[in-house]
């Protein structure tokens, strides 16, 4: 009860629910193919960054394998990653995007 008499511990005690959803970082991975301004171009578009931070994010992804675009809900982040692969694709880049629990 709100007494405290329990200690909380009442199979009855309503928590109040404010938890916050998982978060996921969307990644880029590197490879040898796809062009530096194309990778630019994908931070630009779809991570809504400017020129400075999409080229550092590019480069950190080129020297080391793989870097961070962004963190997102569960949603928003499966749906960066389909549009990016998806429009890589079509432009016939092998470029991968994934998403990983944050
Ligand atoms: N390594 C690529 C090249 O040398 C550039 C690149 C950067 C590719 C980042 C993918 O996620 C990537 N052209």
């Amino acid at each position: 009860g709100k007494d405290d008499r329990d200690g909380g511990l009442a199979v009855d005690e309503a928590k109040p629910k404010l938890k916050r959803p998982p978060l996921f970082k969307v990644v880029l991975l590197n490879d040898d193919f796809t062009p530096m301004d194309f990778v630019v171009e994908v931070l630009k578009s779809f991570f809504g960054m400017g020129d400075e931070q999409a080229t550092q994010v590019m480069l950190h992804v080129h020297t080391r394998g793989v870097g961070v675009c962004g963190v997102f809900t569960r949603d928003v982040a499966e749906t960066k990653v389909r549009l990016v692969n998806t429009y890589s694709r079509e432009h016939q880049h092998p470029l991968l995007c994934a998403m990983e629990e944050a």
